[in-house]
C-alpha cells in the first residue's frame, strides 16, 4: 500500500488502515446490525463491555454519536449538565447536548480540562423550580483541549461520591481512555467503574477508520440504542467496520506507548526554539499544544508554512498550534517535522 511523504499532525482521526487490518474487515463475518445479527458487531460489543467490566456495549458510527446518545439516555429536557468549559461535547460536537438533549450545560474551569469534586459539588443546583435539574456530571478522558491530560482515578472517585449525593449520573467521553490506560498502566475497567457510561473510539488513536462504542447497564445501554436509532446511526452490515475495531483492540494499544514518546520528544524539540512556548512536562500521551509568540507569525501561517513543506499540522487559535501523534507517525518522522520546523522559524 503506498503511503505518500506528508505527515500529518492534525490529529489522530487522520490514520488510514494498515494491510492487515483491511484483511480483517474484508474477511468480516456480517449480518444485519439493526436485526442485531452481525456476529462481529455483537462479539465487539461483548468484548468492549467485558473490557469496562458493564453488562452491556453498543457500536456507534462516531465519538459524537456515543456522547450525544449517552446524554440523551441519561437526562430530560430542561436538565443542565456540568462539564468542564474546553470539553468536547461541547466545542465540537455542533451544540448537540442543547439541540438534541435539550440539555443546558454548567461549565466549570481547571487547568488541563480537569476539576474537583467540590467544584462539582457547588455547581449543583438546588432542588427548587426556578433552576434547571442538574442531571449529569461529564468527564473527558484523556482531554483532548486540555491537552491529552489524564485523571487520577482518586479525582474521579471523588466526584462520583459527590455525583451519589445529589443522584447523578456520570458519563465519561473517553474517546481515548486507552490512551490514558497504557499511560498510566490502569484498565479500562478501572476507569469505568466510576461511571454510569463510558464512551471510547476505535478511530482515534487506535487507527480503526470509524467507529465508538458506549458501555454501561443493560438498562441505559437499551435506551443509548433507542436514540442511535433515532439519531441515524443504525448501521447494517456494520461487522465490517467491527472487525477493523476488533483489530485495533488486539494489535494498537500497547503502541500508543510510541506516541506518547512522539508526542514528548516533539514538544522537547520545539521548546528549545525561541519564541515556541510548550509545557513539556504537560505532555502526558499524544497531543501537543504549542503557543506561538506574536513575534514568531500567527498559527495559520505557521502551518501554511510548514504544510508547504509537507508538515500537516493544525491552527487551533489565532497563536496556538495543535499536534497529535498516532500510528502513521515514526519517530523519524517526528525528526523530520521537527527538522522543517527548525529550518523554517529558527532565527
Ligand atoms: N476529536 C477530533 C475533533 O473533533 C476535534 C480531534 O481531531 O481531536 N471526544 C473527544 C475527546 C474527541 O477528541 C473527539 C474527536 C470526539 C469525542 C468525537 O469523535 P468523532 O470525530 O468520531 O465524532
Amino acid at each position: 500500500m503506498s503511503r505518500d511523504l506528508t505527515i500529518d499532525l492534525r490529529s489522530d482521526t487522520v490514520t488510514r488502515p494498515t494491510v492487515e487490518m483491511r484483511r480483517a474487515i474484508a474477511d468480516a463475518e456480517v449480518g444485519d446490525d439493526v436485526f442485531g445479527e452481525d456476529p462481529t458487531v455483537n462479539r465487539l460489543q461483548e468484548r468492549v463491555a467485558d473490557m469496562m467490566d458493564k453488562e452491556a456495549a453498543l457500536f456507534v458510527p462516531s465519538g459524537s454519536m456515543a456522547n450525544q446518545t449517552a446524554i440523551r439516555a441519561q437526562t430530560q429536557p430542561g436538565d443542565e449538565i456540568i462539564a468542564h468549559g474546553d470539553s468536547h461535547i461541547y466545542h465540537y460536537e455542533g451544540g448537540a447536548p442543547f439541540a438534541l438533549s435539550g440539555c443546558s450545560i454548567r461549565f466549570l474551569s481547571g487547568a488541563g480540562g480537569l476539576f474537583t469534586a467540590e467544584q462539582v459539588a457547588d455547581a449543583v443546583r438546588p432542588p427548587d423550580s426556578h433552576f434547571p435539574r442538574t442531571r449529569l456530571v461529564v468527564i473527558e478522558n484523556t482531554h483532548n483541549r486540555g491537552g491529552g491530560t489524564i485523571w487520577s482515578l482518586d479525582a474521579i472517585r471523588e466526584i462520583r461520591t459527590v455525583a451519589d449525593e445529589h443522584g447523578l449520573s456520570m458519563h465519561m467521553d473517553g474517546a481515548r481512555l486507552m490512551n490514558a490506560c497504557v499511560a498510566t498502566g490502569h484498565s479500562p475497567a478501572d476507569y469505568a467503574q466510576s461511571f454510569d457510561t463510558v464512551s471510547t473510539c476505535f478511530s482515534k488513536g487506535l487507527g480503526a477508520p470509524v467507529g465508538s462504542a458506549v458501555a454501561g447497564s443493560r438498562e441505559v445501554i437499551g435506551r443509548v440504542h433507542r436514540f442511535r436509532k433515532m439519531f441515524g446511526g443504525g448501521m447494517r452490515q456494520a461487522g465490517h467496520l467491527a472487525a477493523a475495531a476488533v483489530y485495533a483492540l488486539d494489535h494498537h494499544v500497547e503502541r500508543l506507548a510510541d506516541d506518547h514518546a512522539n508526542a514528548r520528544r516533539f514538544a522537547t524539540a520545539l521548546a528549545d526554539i525561541p519564541g515556541f512556548i510548550v509545557d513539556v512536562e504537560a505532555v502526558e500521551t499524544n497531543i501537543v499544544y504549542v503557543d506561538l509568540s506574536s513575534d514568531v507569525c500567527s498559527a495559520r501561517d505557521f502551518c501554511d508554512r510548514v504544510g508547504a513543506k509537507g508538515v500537516r499540522i493544525l491552527p487551533v487559535a489565532p497563536h496556538r498550534i495543535r499536534a497529535v501523534t498516532h500510528l502513521d507517525v515514526s519517530t523519524a518522522d517526528i525528526d523530520r517535522a521537527v527538522h522543517v520546523i527548525l529550518q523554517s522559524f529558527r532565527a
